[in-house]
């Protein structure tokens, strides 16, 4: 493997698409291309879900330099954006693939938005063009209606004939046509018609590259009609790929055709890793600071990018480095301030600064690694035995300690209820659990007080399935699904009079209590009040609060339903003692029986919980999500259409209701739709509703 020097001998580069769009066809033609001998790896559920990281080497001879190109294949289904994310942030640009056959579908757009906000640096590869009715142009044209006026075919597909077969492509730049046909690469200029062909592109591409890469004079040659040597218009593609306001189409085929393209535009026009765009770093005081990039000489930055828990060799930690130089077995400062960065807590991830030691570096060659003592700015390794630092950490000089920001996580919102099949297996399921959520951080596990159930919030149904697979496989433990409960209260809706009377006098020390209460509704989330209008003492001072104690035991144990009492004011009115067999006990069950016998399904009714859901989508599912809300008792409070083509639709829905909502909306908005619920207190249930539950006990 060549030996990296500096930052500028990298290209880091996460290939970003839709499911199915072709990423992972080409990530593994891209090593075929440059791995000799290399067969291909193994393709499923669990590599289409996480980020896959390799390198080649390349060799451009036009530059007259070889770089390595690290290669990320990131997962294109909406369940693994987490995985996503972090790609986009250990890469400098982007590969972004688009399918020819399915053309810009909204997933395709969220995903381009996605880089968007990442501030990637991108080329299209246009992937599927040797499927029925596929065609590059029409394809280019819906990118470019998609995705805006920077987007320009910078190669053109070489058909065998008019509507046959792409065997091959032309260079708009160079005017080279590249003819796969004979099996080999063979280069050579283009004919009288091909160049009639190709003139139209070709001045739409370079002069958008020559616009946007800023170059004022480069413009005015270029207006003044100069030819401009062909190596001046590389330079200025590269400003222009990296101002992230131009992007080269390229077409590429399964059966290799564009790849060495491919490969040149990232080895010539991708940013090196000292040029991107940063997020956000700050010193552990919290003051600002903009580190000189990619100087290996310079204070060390890195991020931990993922992380996988191996039950045998460990941790392995994929980093990234952004400054510096990181040292195997050398201390560092660990930082992870999602919380005061973002605002978002993850329970599993509290805010934390600690001191490691680095242990083993290795570094990707090809689809393998090798061990290496140190690595510089640029780099992406993996770091085994790290225990503190955790996904999105950052790791930087014991005397310097810094924090790059987090990249924002999407919210698992898909509950499951479960437990292990064998009670036995109860610990060895608490124990894989905790190995899931050190390796993702889109997972939340909660063990719900109010309903006494441990719950999995998973991001839709394929996350939900991939980690019950590696439950059962990797750790050997079997779960059943329960039903969600949904922690429901009740309440007292009218005026109730209750008579609690707690009387034992056969023999010995008796007990004799008397106490009767009114029961009246209380404001919603107003909890419980307790008050008195005894007179006479006929309940003595001492008993008041053991009444009240008595009343607050019921209340949690329920009245009818088991469900605990809320939103109510007791009032005790009346009430007997006994001289000698009134007692604390004696008054708390009377208490107790007193709101008892005041429940009656004419006077107590259900409360639920109530989320304030926002949904993002594209505008047009907003009636239709709309729609569905109104399906799901929900009531709208407040829409907004954006002008990025995105709509938020703000409403208050049961949360019983919700159980579901992360597949449903994925399926109503053609995956567009993101919710995020909070809750926001308790409302009466329909009288429909609730008496089946009550009816139950
Ligand atoms: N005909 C044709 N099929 C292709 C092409 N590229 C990929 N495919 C097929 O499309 C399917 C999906 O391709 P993948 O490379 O796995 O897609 P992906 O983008 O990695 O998908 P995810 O990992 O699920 O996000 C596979 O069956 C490929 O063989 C192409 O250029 N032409
Ligand atoms: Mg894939």
């Amino acid at each position: 493997m060549m030996k990296i020097s500096s930052p500028t001998d990298l290209r880091n580069v996460v290939l970003v698409g839709s499911a199915g769009s072709g990423k992972t066809t080409l990530f593994e033609n891209l090593l075929k291309a440059r791995i000799p001998g290399y067969r291909g790896e193994r393709d499923d559920a669990e590599r289409a879900a996480a980020l896959t990281l390799a390198s080649i080497t390349n060799h451009n001879d036009t530059a007259g330099s070889d770089v390595v190109i690290n290669l990320l294949d990131a997962p294109g289904h909406p369940d693994f954006y987490g995985d996503l994310r972090a790609g986009l942030r250990a890469s400098d640009g982007a590969v972004f693939v688009v399918s020819a056959a399915d053309g810009v579908d909204p997933i395709t757009a969220a995903l381009w938005a996605e880089c968007a906000e990442a501030n990637k640096p991108r080329a299209i590869v246009v992937t599927k063009l040797d499927t029925d009715k596929a065609d590059f142009f029409a394809t280019v044209e819906a990118i470019h209606a998609a995705f805006g006026p920077g987007t320009h075919p910078a190669y053109l597909p070489l058909l065998r004939d008019e509507g046959g077969e792409v065997i091959g492509n032309i260079s708009l730049l160079t005017g080279h046509v590249h003819d796969y046909s004979s099996g080999e690469r063979v280069t050579r200029e283009t004919t009288a018609l091909e160049r009639a062909e190709m003139d139209a592109f070709r001045a739409d591409y370079v002069e958008g590259i020559i616009t946007e890469s800023e170059d004022e004079d480069l413009l005015e040659r270029y207006f003044n009609g100069e030819d401009l040597e062909t190596g001046k218009v590389v330079e200025a593609l590269f400003r222009a790929v990296y101002h992230g306001s131009f992007f080269p189409v390229i077409p590429v085929l399964m059966d290799g055709i564009g790849i060495e393209e491919l490969l040149g535009m990232i080895h010539r026009g991708f940013p090196m890793p000292n040029r991107r765009v940063l997020p956000s770093i700050v010193t552990a005081g919290d003051d600002p600071v903009d580190p000189e990039l990619g100087d290996p000489e310079g204070p060390l930055v890195a991020q931990v990018i993922r992380t996988v828990a191996d039950p045998y060799a460990g941790r392995l930690s994929m980093v990234r480095i952004y400054s510096g130089t990181l040292t195997a077995d050398a201390a560092v400062h660990v930082a992870g301030h999602r919380e005061a960065m973002t605002g978002h807590a993850l329970d599993h991830h509290r805010d934390h600064d600690d001191e490691e030691r680095v242990g083993q570096i290795t570094v990707p060659v090809g689809t393998d690694t090798t061990v290496q003592s140190s690595a510089i700015a640029g780099q992406i390794v993996y770091v085994a035995r790290l225990a503190h630092a955790q996904t999105s950490d950052t790791l930087s000089d014991v005397d310097s300690p810094m924090v790059v920001e987090a990249w924002p996580l999407p919210r698992p919102l898909l509950p499951l209820a479960l437990h292990a099949t064998s009670r036995n297996d109860d610990d060895k399921l608490s124990a894989a659990l905790q190995r899931l959520l050190v390796e993702d951080p889109t997972v939340r596990v909660e063990r719900d007080a109010a309903t006494d159930q441990l719950v999995l919030w998973t991001m839709g149904q394929a996350h939900l399935d991939l980690l019950l697979a590696r439950l059962q496989q990797r750790y050997g433990v079997d779960v059943e699904r329960e039903e969600l409960k949904i922690p429901l209260r009740e309440t007292f809706i009218v005026e109730a009079i209750g008579h609690g009377r707690h009387v034992k006098q056969s023999g010995g020390h008796g007990q004799y209590a008397l106490a009767n209460v009114r029961v009246e509704p209380g404001e919603r989330g107003s909890g419980f009040v307790f008050a008195e209008e005894v007179v006479g003492g006929s309940v003595p001072r001492q008993f008041i609060a053991s009444v009240e104690k008595g009343v607050r035991t019921q209340l949690d144990r329920g009245v009818l339903s088991g469900h605990p009492v809320v939103d109510i004011v007791v009032t005790l009115t009346d009430g007997k003692a006994h001289s000698v067999d009134s007692s604390d006990m004696a008054f708390q069950a009377a208490g107790a029986a007193a709101l008892r016998d005041a429940a009656s399904p004419e006077t107590v009714a259900l409360l639920e919980p109530i989320d304030e859901v926002t949904v993002l989508c594209g505008n047009d599912y907003v009636g239709a999500v709309m729609t569905d809300l109104g399906t799901r008792r929900g009531r709208v409070t407040g829409q907004h259409g954006g002008d990025d083509g995105r709509s938020s639709v703000t409403a208050l829905v049961p949360a019983s209701e919700l159980t579901r909502y992360a597949i449903d909306l994925r399926g109503l908005s053609h995956g567009t739709g993101r919710f995020d619920r909070s809750p926001a207190g308790y409302e009466l249930m329909p009288p429909e509703l609730a008496k089946r539950i009550l009816e139950q006990g």
